[in-house]
């Protein structure tokens, strides 16, 4: 009994930083990926996160290499957990280069960004 107690002492010392300092997300993969060369026309976007994003917060800013604005509409999850999504262009991305400016906001309420360009052939 004492033994089991002490290991759940120990597991529940473990855990306690989880709980103490929730981790922000962060980007683990971008669809295209920065700075790939892809083959247009590109027809969705997607964010992948290792920790669940607050959906509401999601924000994705597409613009061409002129800097002009391509309408992606509002970001959807792919997933149950809104670590994964997806932003689809009005109309499929034609050749050229672009860049995918984020913003969310993480389980802790922190905003969090990024950016990244790719090429689409
Ligand atoms: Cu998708």
């Amino acid at each position: 009994m004492r033994k089991i107690a002490s290991i759940g002492l120990i597991l529940s010392v473990l855990a306690m930083p989880a709980f103490a300092a929730p981790a922000a997300p962060q980007l683990t993969m971008t669809d295209p990926a920065a700075n790939s060369v892809v083959k247009a026309p590109v027809y969705m976007v997607h964010l992948m996160f290792d920790l669940p994003v607050d959906l509401k917060s999601v924000s994705f800013r597409v613009t061409d290499r002129n800097g002009k604005p391509v309408d992606v509409g509002q970001p959807m999850p792919m997933d149950n957990e809104n670590k994964m999504l997806m932003a689809i262009p009005n109309t499929p991305l034609p050749p050229g280069n672009y860049k995918v400016e984020w913003h969310a906001t993480g389980p802790d309420g922190k905003p969090i960004s990024g950016e990244f360009s790719f090429t689409a052939q």
